[in-house]
């Protein structure tokens, strides 16, 4: 709700009543602890522990110890007043080789970790991959019957909604917000297709079949919660769309829109919401991979079962623009080296900065793309949205007493909340804000190098010191909006 001032100017933005007020984090980025209670690794665990994939050799082994200090971590929220935290599920610590039964000294770490938030009034939001695929199901023990080969595997799909009625049998007496995948695109082409993130494949065919399987995966862990949740329970996905802005109105650019749109956000959309495969996508990317044979009879039905809400995830928006030699950017599209490309079939489309106002991760700051998303998402399938993630790194220093001033964070959050109030009062039903992240943490690629928080970490410590945006958010949650 925006309320005006007789002379016309918005002095105060107010959030709707109920508005979650979240932080939201990742397992592998945070818990640690790697080879407690029977947790196996994960196709993250191999890759960080590959010599010159993460930068610095940095792995989660450790992260910031969040499995033994979960209660000092929730302490923190609760000082901040936040009423909602976004966590994932391990699926190694809850069922270690992504098959057969769970592993309750897992799930106790969950139960625990979701009865301690809600002593304190917090709203558990669980996220059901967040990319730590069981590594045997990538690659299966050698002598074995299993089928492996991870998400470009139709059987990992199978396997994805088993663990998903596991974890919803388990916890679904205390978690009744429910998200399956965190960004699938990154799982996909960060994983398979550029290999900058794990398993680190490279083959465009693959990162297709892992897509579709992902997606298979999707609605077969929707019917595994429905069945085994109450009618209640809210079921989310999480998308990291991309805001695609054309460098001219030429039609060689606003083509580059379309492909980047078609394989970065309708291969999500499309079959989750409309139940179908956008033509154009399967032309963009039919000498790659044959669609007929990937998508079985009734997948589409399957993966197109109804979700109550879509959690967006938004740093940026993308520039884009047909290839012009010289002026692209990374084809990663900020995401962390690599020289293959995330893009199947849209390989020769060139990526620019939206602006010259950077985070640490050069990833320029425009608040108007979330509220774009937020808007279009709005419009096109009217489902309720949370802003699933949000937030940016910066070089943050600890002055001398012990403090951390961080107002470029601050001034982000700011105008990315104020972005949400816009799409808000123009009409799109935005259920709720989870910024990432609340703790300085182990961000993929990148390592320990990128610190998201509003909580800084001393990773030689571990001592957790709030940022002054932590105390900036804790604020605007007080006052149920900004001023
Ligand atoms: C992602 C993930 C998070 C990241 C965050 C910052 O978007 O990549 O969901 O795990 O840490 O987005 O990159």
């Amino acid at each position: 709700m925006t309320v005006v001032s007789p002379d016309n100017r918005r002095t105060r933005r107010e959030f709707p009543p109920g508005f979650a007020w979240g932080t939201a984090t990742a397992a592998y980025q945070i818990e640690g602890a790697v080879t407690e209670g029977g947790r196996t690794p994960s196709i993250w665990d191999t890759f960080s522990h590959t010599p010159g994939k993460v930068a610095n050799g940095d792995t989660g082994d450790i992260a910031l110890d969040h499995y033994r200090r979960f209660r000092e971590d929730i302490r923190l929220m609760a000082d901040l007043g936040l009423t909602s935290y976004r966590f994932s599920i391990s699926w190694p610590r809850v069922q270690p080789t992504g098959r057969g039964p769970a592993a309750e000294r897992g799930l106790d770490f969950y139960r625990e970790l979701v009865d301690e938030l809600l002593s304190h009034g917090i709203t558990p939001v669980a996220t059901l991959y967040h990319w730590d695929l069981p590594q045997e199901l990538e690659t299966p023990p050698t002598g074995g019957s299993a089928a492996g080969g991870g998400w470009p595997s139709r059987d990992t799909a199978y396997r994805f909604a088993d663990y998903a009625g596991l974890a919803a049998e388990a916890l679904g007496d205390r978690v009744s917000t429910w998200t399956t995948l965190n960004e699938p695109w990154c799982s996909a082409f960060l994983g398979y297709g550029a290999g900058v993130h794990a398993p680190g494949r490279t083959d465009p065919a693959d990162a297709l079949r892992a897509a579709h399987h992902l997606n298979l995966g999707h609605g077969l862990a929707v019917g595994a919660l429905r069945a085994a949740l109450p009618a209640s329970a809210q079921l989310a996905v999480s998308l990291n769309l991309h805001v695609v802005r054309p460098l001219s109105e030429r039609p060689e650019d606003l083509e580059a829109v379309r492909r980047i749109d078609a394989v970065g956000n309708r291969i999500w959309t499309g079959p989750m919401l409309k139940g179908r495969y956008d033509e154009d996508l399967l032309q963009d990317t039919a000498h790659l991979v044959d669609w007929d044979a990937l998508v079985h009879e009734g997948d589409l039905a399957e993966i197109s079962r109804p979700i109550d809400l879509l959690g967006l995830n938004y740093y940026n928006p993308t520039v884009v623009s047909a290839s012009a030699p010289g002026q692209a950017l990374p084809r990663d599209d900020g995401h962390g080296g690599g020289t293959a490309s995330p893009w199947p079939g849209a390989e020769d489309v060139a990526f620019h900065r939206a602006n010259d106002d950077l985070t640490a991760m050069d990833w320029p700051i425009d608040p108007t793309g979330l509220s774009d998303c937020l808007l279009a998402m709005h419009r096109e399938f009217g489902l309720p949205l949370l802003v699933s993630e949000n937030g940016a790194a910066f070089q943050d220093t600890v002055a001398p007493d012990g403090t951390v001033h961080d107002p470029e964070r601050t001034a982000y959050l700011r105008g990315h909340l104020d972005a949400v109030a816009d799409a808000i009062a123009a009409g799109a039903d935005v259920r709720g804000y989870f910024l990432w992240s609340l703790l300085d943490n182990f961000e993929w690629a990148y390592g320990y190098d990128k610190r998201f928080g509003i909580v800084h970490v001393d990773y030689d410590t571990l001592v957790r010191t709030p940022k002054s945006s932590a105390h900036w958010y804790a604020g605007v949650i007080r006052r149920g909006g900004l001023d």
